[in-house]
């Protein structure tokens, strides 16, 4: 079974200006998180899981179980509150983050030593890369 329990350090980041415009991050903002390398910390057992993203400008940390809504509120990114959803799609992690945004969510998985997020929000995806620390 997949386990996706470590510390991934980013290597590339497809459209995250495109997925920001999106949430209405604002200039500054952008042009400051555009340029960090986060590293995510994620920890999992059975269906729990914590993922905490670090950067040197600001993290975010977000917990939950497979299956189980929870309020999501998006704090130090958009701030806007969503019920949020993850489930399991074989081997890929799905979250659906229900709220003013539509078509708002992302999808982890792994392939060989590498982490893959994509990052949804209206038109927009962002595409990222990360290596096992
Ligand atoms: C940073 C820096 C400040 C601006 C923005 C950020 C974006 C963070 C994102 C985190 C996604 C986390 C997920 C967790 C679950 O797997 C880097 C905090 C916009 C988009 C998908």
């Amino acid at each position: 079974p997949v386990d996706f329990s470590g510390t991934w350090n980013l290597m590339s980041s497809d459209n995250f200006e495109g997925y920001m415009l999106a949430l209405g991050i604002d200039f500054a903002t952008r042009k400051i998180a555009k340029m960090l390398k986060p590293q995510k910390v994620i920890e999992q057992e059975g269906d729990s899981f914590s993922i905490q993203t670090t950067s040197t400008f600001r993290s975010y940390f977000v917990q939950f179980k497979i299956g189980e809504e929870f309020e999501e509120d998006n704090k130090g990114l958009d701030h806007r509150k969503c019920k949020s959803v993850v489930t399991w799609d074989n081997d890929k992690l799905v979250c659906v983050q229900t709220g003013d945004k539509n078509n708002r969510g992302w999808t982890h998985w792994i392939e060989g030593d590498q982490l893959y997020l994509e990052l949804r929000c209206e038109d927009q995806v962002c595409k990222q890369v990360y290596k096992r620390a």
